[in-house]
């Protein structure tokens, strides 16, 4: 058979291919894929992982296809003397067409992602300490403090009150800044849609909004010493009036220690003279 005798079945079986799996990539796995939908953020990291699994099936069916071809397409029956096939120099039409085909998808994906970027205030891993992409409107403050080995939380708008716990109002903008009073940790809420780096001596601020109520886990997602694997949490998102009491209890509780604790400040440096005594 012809050379373009070939190329039009792969063609056709890529058509083909792409046609069937499409749907199933869009409907099926697309929102199955994390983190889920519980926050803005979290839905869409869902789209983007969708958008990006939907430019990537046409190449992958295509190769699929090519492979599958080849292998029974090009098969030497038994007892052929095994040669070398005649000599390709190039092929103008389809180095331009893959060229031009893999530049689209590329530009595309550049494109699309740094506008998602800015759509969704970041993609959830915390921008540093002074983000360009920011929501609109008011948003809730709330620091989060890795240490070896667990994680605080200081709520500035609440007298810079800190809890073991990491409560969250549903359906507001939520700021968090996150950072370490001694090694390198990693906030990650997975359900949020968030991981951020937590460094010492740096505010890496991270925007995120709940849109339902409901549990969530936390986890330190940075090797950071002998009991890391002990240094995880769950979370909650409440409805405001759940979390103006809750938050009004924390405070109540922890009036005591509150003398001790530092001014709420981005970044904290500890002394080292003092802890050694
Ligand atoms: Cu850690």
């Amino acid at each position: 058979m012809r050379l373009q005798g070939h190329a039009g079945r792969i063609a056709g079986l890529t058509v083909v291919g792409t046609a069937i799996v499409l749907p199933l990539v869009i409907f099926v796995l697309g929102p199955n894929m994390p983190p889920g939908n519980r926050t803005t953020g979290a839905s869409s990291q869902v789209n983007d992982n969708t958008v990006l699994l939907v430019v990537m099936t046409p190449f992958t069916v295509f190769i699929l296809v090519y492979l599958l071809y080849a292998v029974f397409a090009f098969r030497a029956s038994p007892g052929t003397e095994l040669r070398d096939g005649p000599p390709i120099r190039g092929h103008m039409p389809s180095q331009i067409a893959w060229l031009v085909v893999t530049s689209a998808a590329v530009l595309f994906l550049a494109i699309f992602g740094t506008a998602e970027l800015f759509a969704s205030n970041g993609s959830g891993g915390g921008e540093g300490p002074k983000p360009i992409a920011k929501p609109s409107g008011s948003v809730l403050p709330v620091q989060v403090i890795g240490q070896q080995w667990e994680f605080t939380f200081r709520y500035p708008t609440y007298g810079g009150v800190e809890t073991p716990e990491l409560v969250l109002p549903v359906d507001r903008e939520i700021e968090f800044h996150v950072t370490s009073l001694d090694v390198i940790h990693s906030f990650w809420a997975y359900e949020l849609g968030v991981k951020a780096d937590a460094n010492p001596g740096v505010d890496n601020v991270a925007y995120v909004k709940a849109t339902k109520t409901g549990d969530f886990q936390i986890r330190c997602a940075e090797l950071c010493g002998l009991w890391h694997g002990y240094m995880f949490d769950t979370g909650q998102v409440v409805d405001n009036a759940q979390f103006e009491s809750w938050i009004a209890g924390q405070r109540k509780q922890f009036t005591p220690v509150e003398k001790y604790l530092p001014p709420y400040s981005l970044t904290y440096h500890p002394d080292p003279q003092a802890r050694a005594g």
